[in-house]
């Protein structure tokens, strides 16, 4: 039917964000980055990538839930809405979709991204296959704006897919997880999918894997550092880590500088100086237990309702009621 985008966030919001986040995070120790910036339009194409690989399991193993659960899923909520929060190539959403239409009360589809190229793709071919639906997608943080997404079209399902929710640290997860709470009316209902803990040799594989398709999605970041700020990072000169912390159960992604060298960062007037092998911390990605889901969502209000895992036990996939 139709397609249209809502920018939530002011024109200027990502180059600001990215200059302040840059700022912040390269000026302190150890170094840090938000994972948000590896998606410009050639992250999210690595990030398709990995998705394929065979070490990398969280997107076969939530999309072997969906095909089991999606007709549970939509007859619990009964949704006219489907809002998906870090919507990408919204690959999996048509198992959702599908369920739904069969259903027969879903109207409106609404993926919010922060790649305005993913969004358009997915926009325009769910359109295509989708006649009679209304896609709007929000080009926004999903940690932003939950208040600004579309309040009619009640009840909606507010899925949050893929495991992202582990990319935010505890207490931002918490603030997040918050603010979807108060977005949610009597009647709606989240969908997470979280990434469980596991052997660590397992976690680790899938964050390194052997093609070097995550090294080079990790070093990505470095390109939209150079193509935004004008920076002069030579990605060759870092090596991709993954690790498990076993500790705060997750997985961290690093990039350690091969020697000591000190980078431009001319829109910021900053130099960085890194040592020989001094690593740049560029994602967490949390792995969870069902016990911590289901407290973590009880903190804020949220009910846990229905659990379900892949065959293996890999990966999660809650629904959650206000
Ligand atoms: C898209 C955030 C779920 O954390 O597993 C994949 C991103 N990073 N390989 C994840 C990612 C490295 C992914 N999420």
């Amino acid at each position: 039917m139709t397609f249209d985008m809502t920018r939530l966030l002011p024109a200027d919001h990502f180059s600001h964000a990215l200059r302040h986040d840059v700022q912040r995070g390269l000026t302190a120790s150890p170094k840090r980055l938000p994972p948000k910036w590896f998606y410009d339009a050639r992250g999210s194409e690595l990030f398709e990538q990995i998705t394929r690989l065979p070490e990398y399991y969280p997107t076969r193993a939530e999309r072997e839930i969906l095909v089991a659960r999606s007709r549970e899923i939509a007859g619990l909520s009964r949704a006219r809405t489907l809002v998906e929060l870090g919507s990408g190539s919204s690959e999996k959403t048509r198992l959702l979709l599908d369920a739904l239409r069969e259903l027969g009360t879903l109207e409106t589809y609404v993926p919010v991204d922060v790649s305005e190229s993913a969004l358009e793709a997915a926009g325009r071919a769910l359109t295509a296959e989708y006649p009679g639906l209304a896609v709007h997608g929000v080009l926004s943080d999903f940690t932003h704006g939950l208040g600004g997404l579309p309040a009619d079209g009640r009840p909606r399902l507010v899925a949050f897919l893929g495991g992202t929710l582990g990319n935010l640290l505890p207490a931002e997860r918490r603030e997040f997880l918050a603010g979807l709470r108060n977005a949610l009316a009597p009647g709606d209902a989240l969908l997470l999918g979280t990434d469980l803990v596991k052997d660590p040799e397992v976690l680790v594989a899938a964050y390194d894997d052997a093609a070097g398709v995550t090294a080079e999605f990790d070093k990505n970041v470095l390109n939209v550092l150079n193509r935004e700020l004008g920076a002069d990072f030579d990605p060759a000169m870092f090596d991709h880590v993954a690790l498990w912390d076993a500790e705060q159960e997750w997985i961290e992604m690093r990039l350690r500088s091969r020697r000591a060298q000190t980078v431009k960062i001319p829109a910021l007037d900053l130099p960085v100086h890194f040592d020989a092998g001094e690593e740049l911390r560029t994602e967490i990605s949390a792995k969870f237990r069902r016990s911590r889901i289901a407290s973590e969502l009880e903190a804020v209000g949220l009910r846990l309702t229905e659990w379900w895992t892949d065959e293996a036990g890999r990966f999660g996939l809650s629904l959650a009621r206000p």
